[in-house]
């Protein structure tokens, strides 16, 4: 099936926390596509995904990115689309940068900005879903039943 959330990330070493976004919308059911999309490394590449990424059927970009985090905010500029910023775990400042690097967008280009690391992208595929549940009643159905079961699983004890 075509691709309707794509998540990017500027590299191979965001996989780790990346899979997370993947894994949601796998349980949730949402065609997604994953990519490695760098704004220093591979600005080129970024450019061409962000501006073809609407004709191409995606609905919503999540991307994620580490430490100069600016990958989230450059493809807000080159695409409609909402895009979700991820903030990956650095290993100099514990991903506050990533965090400041995303969240802080000056105003005209948002970006909607998660938690830092796991919390982060398993959110971004949960609001990925949201946002294209809102025009898709069976999808809606599917991610009430994705509550449910959370619900469900807390203990009422810790004993
Ligand atoms: C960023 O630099 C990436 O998003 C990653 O979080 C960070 C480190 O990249 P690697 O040196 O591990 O490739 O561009």
């Amino acid at each position: 099936m075509t691709a309707v959330v794509g998540i990017i990330m500027g590299s191979v070493s965001d996989w780790e926390t990346m899979r997370h976004a993947a894994d949601v919308l796998e349980a949730l059911n949402v065609p997604h596509e994953v990519k490695v999309v760098s704004a220093h490394r591979t600005p080129r590449r970024m450019v061409a995904y962000a501006e073809s990424a609407a004709d191409r059927g995606l609905k919503v970009i999540v991307a994620g990115a580490g430490g100069a985090a600016h990958l989230p905010g450059m493809v807000a500029s080159l695409t409609l689309l909402p895009v979700l910023g991820v903030p990956v775990q650095s290993a100099a400042l514990s991903g506050k940068d990533s965090l400041l690097s995303i969240v802080q967008m000056p105003a005209g280009i948002p970006v909607g900005t998660l938690a830092i690391g796991k919390a982060g992208a398993t959110n971004a595929g949960l609001l990925a879903a949201a946002i294209l549940a809102t025009t898709d009643s069976d999808l809606a159905g599917r991610l009430q039943a994705w509550r449910q079961a959370q619900t469900d699983a807390v203990a009422d004890s810790p004993l």
